[in-house]
Formats: C-alpha cells, sequence, structure tokens
C-alpha cells in the first residue's frame, strides 16, 4: 500500500494579498483581512493555503521584488499580524505555504545595493555582472518583462541580469554565500512555523554562465530572443535543489512546491523526487491558447489538452493540478460562453474535469466563483508591470489594438482585479478606493450571493471538493483515460480496489454523443452540472462524475 503525504489529501487556496480582503479602508487587501476570512476558507473545504508574496517590497513587480525577506510589506500588517493568521489558521487546521522568490531579488534589497556599489563590494558576486559587448549588453538575451535581459549601471560601468524586470536583478545561484544566505533564511519562515513553500521560477536558479548568445525561441517581443536553453533546467539545478532539500526540507513535514517555468514531461525529474521537491508547477495547460507568443490569442486547444493531461499524468505519479494563478487569465474566459448560465455551467465543468484527476488541486481566489477576465480597454486600469510594458513596446510599434487584444485575453491583470465578496460597493473588498478596478460584474457574480444558491458554481466547489475528501478513488485511485466519439469530450477513470468513479466532460459548444452511455447512466451520479437529468447526449460544458454501481 502506498502511504501518502499530507499534502496530497489536501486542496490548496491561493491567497494573492492585495487583492483578496482589504481590513482598513486604504484600498489595498492585507493580512487582517485574510484573518476575516479564514472561517470561509474553511468552509470552503480546502486544507492549505499559498500565499503570494507579503514580505517588504517596492512592488514594482506586486511583491515578487523583495526587498527585505524577514520584514511584511507595512501595507500588509505587521510581524504580529502575520503571526496572528498563522496561529488562527493553525486554530482551524489550515496549513500555510509561503511564496518564496529567490530567483531575483527587488534592486532596493540591500544586498543589491551594495553589490552596484563597486567591483570589489563583499555583495558585488551575489549577483552577475558581466561587461559589455562593445557599447551594447554582453549578449542578445531578452527578459519576461523587457527587450534586453541586461541592464547598465553607471557607478561600475557594467551589466546586470535580470530575466524579469530591470528592478528585479537575478541572484547569482552559482555563489554559495548566496544559497546558504537563502537557506537561512528559509528556515528562519519555517521556524515561525509555516507549513511548506512555494519557489518561484525554480527553473531557473542555475543559468549558462558562459553567457552565449541565444537563438531564437520563444520571443515575448517580436524581433526579440528569449534565452530558455541557457536560464532553464540548467545542469547545475538538480544539485542546487538537493542542497536545498537537505538544508531545509529533509526530516521536516513540510511541503515545496516548485513552479516550473518551460517545465516539459522530460526535465520535471530534475525538480520533483525524493531528495528535491514534492510538487511542481507546470505551464502546459496554460499555453495552448497561444501562438508563438504568449500574447497570440488562440482559440483553447481541447483535443491538446486532453493530450497534455494524459502526458502529465504518465509523467509523474502526483501532479499539481490547478487552472489559475495570480499570472494566468480566469480560467472560465479561456471559452466561448454566450450566456451567465452557460458561463456558471462551464466553470462548474472545468472544475470537475480538472480536480478529479490523480493530484493535489490549487484553486486560485475567485475561482471557486467563476469569476472572469476584465474587459481592459485604458492604460489607467493596468497595474501589471508586463502588461504595461507589453503595451508600451506595441504602442511605439504602431501595434496597440494587438496589445489590447492580448491583455483583455492573457493579461495579469485579469486575475488580480479584487476577490467578489457581495454587491455592497467595491465588491465588498474595501470601503476605500480599490488599488486595482473591481470588475463590474461583481453585483451579479460575487460569494455572498452563491452562499445563499445551491446552484451556484461556489456550491458546485464545496461538493466536489467534499466528494474528493469522500472517495478513495478520487484521493488515491489510479488514472485511465477514456476514449470518447467527440474530439471535445475528456473522459476518464479513476479506480481505487473496487470503486470505480467516471469523470465525463463536454469542453466544448456543441453537444456531443457519449460512448458508454448506459453504464454512465445506470450508475450513481455523484456530481452533475445540468438542471435536467442526464441522457444518452452530453450537453455543452455537461460534466458529469458517476460511480459505476459495480463498485462498491
Ligand atoms: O512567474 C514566472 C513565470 O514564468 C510566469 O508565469 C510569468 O509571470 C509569466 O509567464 C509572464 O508572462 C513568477 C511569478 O509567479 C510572477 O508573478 C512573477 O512576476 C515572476 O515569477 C517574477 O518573480
Ligand atoms: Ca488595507
Amino acid at each position: 500500500m502506498q502511504e501518502y503525504k499530507w499534502w496530497q489529501d489536501t486542496v490548496f487556496y491561493q491567497i494573492y494579498p492585495r487583492s483578496f480582503c482589504d481590513s482598513n479602508g486604504d484600498g489595498i487587501g492585507d493580512i487582517r483581512g485574510i484573518v476575516q476570512k479564514l472561517d470561509y476558507i474553511k468552509w470552503l473545504g480546502v486544507g492549505a493555503v499559498w500565499l503570494s508574496p507579503v514580505y517588504d517590497s517596492p512592488n514594482k513587480d506586486t511583491g515578487y521584488d523583495i526587498r527585505d525577506y524577514r520584514r511584511i510589506l507595512r501595507e500588509y500588517g505587521t510581524m504580529e499580524d502575520f503571526d496572528l493568521l498563522l496561529a488562527e489558521m493553525h486554530k482551524r487546521g489550515l496549513r500555510l505555504v509561503m511564496d518564496v522568490v529567490v530567483n531575483h531579488t527587488s534592486d532596493e534589497h540591500p544586498w543589491f545595493v551594495a553589490s552596484r556599489s563597486s567591483r570589489d563590494d563583499p555583495h558585488r558576486a551575489y549577483y552577475y555582472w558581466r561587461p559589455g559587448k562593445g557599447d551594447g549588453p554582453p549578449n542578445n538575451w531578452s527578459s519576461f518583462f523587457a527587450p534586453s535581459a541586461w541592464k547598465y549601471d553607471t557607478i561600475t560601468g557594467e551589466w546586470y541580469l535580470h530575466c524579469f524586470g530591470e528592478n528585479q536583478p537575478d541572484l547569482n545561484w552559482e555563489n554559495p554565500a548566496v544559497r546558504e544566505e537563502i537557506y537561512d533564511m528559509i528556515n528562519w519562515w519555517f521556524d515561525r512555523g509555516v507549513d511548506g513553500i512555494r519557489i518561484d521560477v525554480v527553473s531557473l536558479f542555475a543559468k549558462n554562465c558562459r553567457f552565449p548568445d541565444a537563438t531564437l525561441r520563444k520571443p515575448n517581443y517580436d524581433g526579440h530572443v528569449f534565452p530558455i536553453e541557457h536560464i532553464a533546467f540548467q545542469p547545475r539545478l538538480p544539485e542546487y535543489l538537493r542542497e536545498l532539500n537537505a538544508r531545509c526540507l529533509a526530516g521536516r513535514d513540510r511541503v515545496s512546491i516548485g513552479e516550473g517555468t518551460f517545465a516539459t514531461t522530460e526535465n520535471a525529474g530534475s525538480i520533483v523526487g525524493e531528495d528535491r521537491l514534492d510538487l511542481l508547477f507546470q505551464f502546459d495547460l496554460m499555453e495552448l491558447g497561444n501562438g508563438e507568443k504568449k500574447w497570440d490569442v488562440h482559440p483553447y486547444d481541447i483535443p491538446a489538452f486532453r493530450e497534455t493531461v494524459l502526458a502529465w499524468q504518465r509523467a509523474l505519479d502526483w501532479n499539481a493540478l490547478f487552472w489559475c494563478n495570480h499570472d494566468q487569465p480566469r480560467a472560465v474566459s479561456r471559452f466561448d460562453c454566450p450566456t451567465p448560465a452557460l458561463q456558471a455551467r462551464c466553470a462548474k465543468m472545468l472544475a470537475g474535469a480538472m480536480y478529479c484527476l490523480r493530484g493535489t488541486p490549487f484553486l486560485y481566489q475567485g475561482e471557486e466563483l467563476g469569476m472572469t477576465n476584465y474587459p481592459f480597454s485604458d492604460e489607467n486600469e493596468l497595474r501589471d508591470i508586463e502588461s504595461i510594458a507589453f503595451l508600451h513596446y506595441e504602442a511605439a510599434h504602431d501595434n496597440a489594438a494587438y496589445a489590447w487584444a492580448g491583455i483583455r485575453s492573457k493579461g495579469r491583470d485579469n486575475a488580480r482585479t479584487p476577490m467578489q465578496w457581495s454587491d455592497r460597493p467595491n465588491a465588498g473588498f474595501t470601503t476605500g478606493v480599490p488599488w486595482i478596478p473591481v470588475n463590474p460584474n461583481y453585483p451579479r457574480l460575487n460569494a455572498e450571493q452563491q452562499a445563499r444558491d445551491p446552484g451556484s458554481v461556489l456550491a458546485f466547489y464545496r461538493a466536489l471538493l467534499g466528494l474528493r475528501r469522500r472517495s478513495e478513488a478520487l484521493l488515491h485511485g489510479t488514472f485511465r483515460p477514456l476514449e470518447q466519439p467527440g474530439a471535445e469530450v475528456f473522459a476518464y477513470e479513476r479506480r481505487f480496489g473496487n470503486e470505480r468513479v467516471l469523470v465525463v466532460a463536454n469542453m466544448g459548444l456543441r453537444p456531443q454523443p457519449l460512448d458508454c452511455a448506459q453504464e454512465l447512466l445506470d450508475g450513481e451520479m455523484l456530481l452533475h452540472n445540468l438542471e435536467q437529468g442526464p441522457d444518452q447526449t452530453l450537453q455543452p460544458y455537461e460534466l458529469r462524475i458517476v460511480r459505476l454501481s459495480s463498485s462498491r
């Protein structure tokens, strides 16, 4: 019998603190606001929270640019508030996972301030400093948020590497002193009582330190080169993760989740494993609506979804399952939903299709309500460094319309609009002026209204999580894909001993025939997202979760 860890039997809920709940009316979500909502989180049926960064930060990338790893951002509260949050969570049996951002720091971190001060400062080698080539940067790499990954610094006349924004210099993981600082910091949080870590862009920790030019792959900007082959999954990565495991994780019952940007089924093993990290976020499913660039808008590719899920279910014994996070558009907005009713049905279908797979579910705040993308049309509505840089770049090249289409469908601010608690002003998120606009659909789409409605998306999520807790097949069962005639039907079986549960989802807008219709109709319907009873045809976005009658 396989033994399971607590994090395999737990559903996680991600909180983006700036947009969750504002307790003091300054328009910014905060830690006391989260404390006020812990009963909601518990009631929803999750067992752990992944908290996006709450550390001291100049917020150039909303907290993913850290100035002090051991201090709470003043806008979010104090270390006392944090300790209160942790205690209140533990009191309710909820665990807390911190977001560890150590591929880079803020350029206001004291290490970087010292590092840039002179070429022989002791902190110089905490970052990657290189001389330029002629008047230009050391090589042709572009960054996620800027056309070049290098920034010239006048104080010492050299360039530093930043794979994200220019205010996010990359830490030099080659330097053992840097690694020791990081392990100390992680252990400091573990000693405080946190239950796990989500590690930001762990796949980029090791770089090709010869810094050769890159060849053109996955450009973020037309005509620029993104150096995946020199920054992702480099040879020393497994070594660093083994060391991190030995210094921080071994022998402790804490969970570790690596954000595996550019992970593939082939390289995933260098992040997850006994002596490395527990779980991996891979983005193959997120990229199915992309073209060559993330900003190219294509319809979500359902047959490719099916193939990709199968490949990952085969590749890893245990997957991290998610549709949303703070970097992704709202899941339901990836699909064509002509009416609010179909949109709600689609949101329920997506939940059932994803969270019955073998693995650990990660929900993102507001997903449980079926929250949607925001109709962005004005630069004043944007806050995200990536979207703003992209808009400026494209506008300067006469492509503003292309940029807006991309931002509306993929922009990260779609996930960051305030949590919709009620139909009161600002969706009950704040009594002040929210730091980012509230989605105008909040009067009809909010938690308070859905909590009263047994047919709501929220009620469905609660039922689904309850079902998962009570079913050995859904928790620990094997996974087997089921062939169906319709290309837009996604179906699979989970089985544990005699218990067999089938999950059948129509991921498209057209009705679809069913192959094993009678077997399904004879089984026990555990969860269904339609008002009317099931028949031989799958309706648009219909989902059925059925326990076969031959089961115990
Ligand atoms: O994201 C890294 C990452 O690879 C992305 O998902 C990225 O934000 C996106 O692809 C841009 O198109 C992590 C964090 O989750 C993100 O919020 C940070 O901005 C980024 O690292 C830098 O810390
Ligand atoms: Ca506040």
